[in-house]
Order: structure tokens, then sequence, then C-alpha cells
């Protein structure tokens, strides 16, 4: 297909999965508002469409809670094609959402979108993005109140849905403290949409129900979730696009903010880049997470060791040291950059986040790349992802070792990805 018809492509799994203002994932496998992939869908919206972009992000933030979270899942209309539904999370909200978090791309989504908008001269940009900027800064808010009480710097997941990595092996250490009984009667529907092969395990799904179980008893109060928590992990994932989207938001508040806001988004921001730095790891060449529970390093190799690139400036043996890492992991891969490298005894390059490659984390990889000075580099991974989507689709995800497409196919942030990079 030619690039012009591959545009036209994107655009119509976007509309094919649109339900009225929010995306869903995909069809039948994920059928409700997700929080980090509607950030990315909004961006991707943004190139052709960006009234649709602003309403992307102002349906997310329906689901937005008094506390400031924004939640994983906004469950704004019935299905009973996933497991586990509204009933389930128990969170009572309005409108009916999950009681975990995802990454906070939205802050990044918030000023992607806005430009766009001001350079289309989209007429009431301004007073949209000001509604968005302040949910915004809210969920920031939440996030280091509730997820950094103890002042690190870094922020933490209770559970391993918070960090978009489901079954990432980083987690397997810690996920093993959580045990497989559930008081919730476990109904899988994801396998009966997708090859079990390619997807989270029974017992994974055991452990992550019974965290769900867990929280759900502490009325989904922070707090208490804090202290009661089986898993608690300080991401540098999460803290890095926590970090990022700081920067953003400190970037727009000029425009849409206060100057307390800005005074505030800045100690935010000096606080996680702090935090952060601390997690580099010179023998490894990468980034790594913080077990809360053992207090030891996760030293298991994984794509979020390269997402700090988004949010800080290394300095040139840093720098020089993750794209030499970085290009260790592509070799002999067919497409990179794999959620776990070939040579990590945990690599499966066809189960979910245990080695696959995603077009968002090369999205974000490249982007850290480039602001990072790595422009050779940001160019490749961001070339072979838009070649490999052109060879087999907009899949959820794609085998780093053949480049074949996995998981759920018409996707939507591959489509969004497939816009954005290709530019
Ligand atoms: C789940 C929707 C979500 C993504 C996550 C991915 C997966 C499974 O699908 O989560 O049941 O929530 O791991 O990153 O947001 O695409």
């Amino acid at each position: 297909m030619t690039t012009l018809r591959m545009e036209e492509a994107a655009h119509a799994v976007l509309a094919r999965n649109d339900r009225g203002g929010y995306t869903v994932p995909t069809d039948r496998l994920y059928p409700f508002q997700w929080n980090w992939d509607s950030a990315f869908v909004a961006m991707g919206f943004a190139t052709f469409d960006v009234d649709r972009a602003f309403r992307e992000l102002e349906r997310l933030i329906e689901g937005q809670w008094d506390d400031g979270m924004i939640p994983h899942i906004v469950f704004h209309a019935p299905s009973d094609t996933y497991f586990p539904g509204p009933d389930v999370w128990g969170t009572k909200h309005h409108v009916p959402t999950s009681g975990i978090t995802q990454p906070p791309v939205f802050g990044m989504a918030l000023r992607h979108v806005y430009e766009a908008a001001v350079a289309s001269g989209l007429a009431d940009a301004e007073t949209r993005a000001k509604v968005l900027f302040q949910a915004a800064l809210r969920s920031h808010r939440w996030w280091l109140a509730a997820r950094d009480p103890e002042d690190l710097g870094l922020v933490s997941i209770l559970h391993p849905w918070e960090s978009g990595s489901d079954n990432s092996p980083a987690w397997d250490e810690a996920l093993a403290r959580a045990p497989t009984t559930t008081s919730t009667a476990i109904r899988r529907k994801d396998t009966s949409h997708v090859n079990a092969a390619m997807r989270p395990r029974d017992e994974d799904y055991q452990r992550f129900i019974h965290l769900v179980d867990v929280y759900r008893d502490c009325g989904w109060n922070p707090k208490q979730q804090w202290a009661r928590a089986p898993f608690k992990v300080a991401d540098v994932q999460m803290t890095a696009i926590l970090a990022r989207a700081t920067a953003d938001l400190m970037h727009l508040a000029g425009i849409l903010g206060s100057e307390n806001d800005r005074a505030e988004l800045a100690q935010m921001q000096g606080r996680l880049v702090n935090g952060l730095a601390r997690r580099w790891r010179p023998h490894l060449s990468r980034f790594v997470s913080l077990d809360l529970i053992s207090g030891a390093d996760i030293e298991a190799p994984t794509q979020a060791g390269f997402i700090p690139l988004v949010a800080l400036a290394l300095d040139d043996a840093q720098r020089s040291a993750i794209t030499a890492e970085i290009r260790r992991w592509l070799d002999g891969m067919t497409v990179g950059i794999p959620s776990a490298p070939a040579f990590s005894p945990a690599f499966e390059p066809k189960r979910y986040w245990r080695g696959p490659v995603w077009a968002v984390i090369n999205w974000l990889i490249a982007d850290g790349l480039r602001l990072n000075g790595a422009e050779e580099l940001a160019r490749h991974i961001e070339q072979s992802t838009v070649r490999t989507i052109e060879n087999v689709g907009f899949c959820e995800y794609f085998d780093p070792t053949t480049g074949e497409g996995l998981g759920g196919d018409t996707f939507s942030w591959t489509a969004a990805a497939y816009l954005v990079l290709g530019r």
C-alpha cells in the first residue's frame, strides 16, 4: 500500500474504534476507553482532526475521580467481552471506572493537541485546553501525594496493570509475593479473542485479581492501599512519563494556567527528575525500577529502562552507553525495540510484554533519543516501526524476531503511532 492509502487505513481504524468521542483500543478484546491508549490516540487524531483529538481527552476525564486520579479504564457503555468489568472493580464512581491508573501520557498529549489546534486555527482551542490543563494538574498532584508519599522523587505502581506493561519480566519477583487466591471468580475473556500463548498466563491473572480484591477491600482509599499493598514498585517508566508530562504542562502554564501553577509544576518536575536520575546504573547502561517491598533494584532488562530518555538530559557518557545498549537489543532482530531483549532468560518473542515490540514504546523511546541528540537512532526506530506496520497492519504488537503482527488487530494506538511516526 502507498503511504497515502496507509494513512487512510489508519484513519479507518480510528473511525471503526470510535464509540462516540472516545476510542476503544480494539473491538471486543478492549471494549472501553483506556487511559494511555487514549492519550496516544488523541495525538494521532491531532494529525487530521484536532476537534476530535480534544474530544478524546475530554471524554477520558469524565472518568476522573474527585481526588484527581484518572483511572486506567472508563466504562462508558456496558460490554460483556472483557474481564474484569465494573462489578469486579466496585468503585462506585458516577461514570463506572476501574480503581487503578495508567501512565500519565495525558499531559504530553495535551501539549501536542493544543499546539496542533493553534496551528490549525481551531476557534475554541484555548478554552477547551484550559479545562484539560486543570484536570492534568489535579492528576499530577494525585500522583505525587498518593504514589510518592515517602518523597523518593519516584512514583509507584500498586498493580502491574498500572504500568501498561502487564506481564513484564520486571514484575516477576515482586508479583510472585502476591497470592494466587481470589475472592472474585476469574472469568477471562481475552483468551477467547486472542491465542492464549500470546497473553499473560492464568497464574498472572490470579495474582492480578488478588490485588484488585485487596484494593477494593480498602474502599479504593489511597492511604490504605499504600499501607496494605502486596505489590509496590517505584517504576522508572511511570516516573519518566510523569516527569515528561509535567515538563509539557509547565510549557503550557504560561498560556493555560497561572504563575502559581507554573511554579508548582516546576517544583514537581525538579523532584521527579532528581529521583529518576538516581536510578541510572552504569553497569547496565540503563535505568532500573525499585521494589519498595524488598528494597532491591529490579535488574531484569525491559524497555522501561530506556523510557527516562523522554524526561532527562543525559550526559555524554550516559548517552553513548544507552544508545549502545539499545543497538545491542536491536542486534539480530527483524524489528525492535523488544520489550525484553533476546539475551534475557525471560525472553518470549510472542508473549505480550515479555519480548514483543510495541509501536507506542518505540514512539516514546525515539522521542527521548531525539531530545537527547541521538537523531539517527531515533529515525531508525521510527522508520522500522512504520515499515513493520506497512508490512503487517495495525496489530497490537509485533514479534521482534520475525516482524509478524500479533495480538489484536486494527489497534487504535498502532494506527495513531503510524500517523505520528510516519510524518
Ligand atoms: C488490560 C489496552 C491495554 C493497554 C495496556 C496493555 C493491555 C490489558 O491493553 O492491558 O486488560 O488492561 O498491556 O498497556 O493499555 O490496549
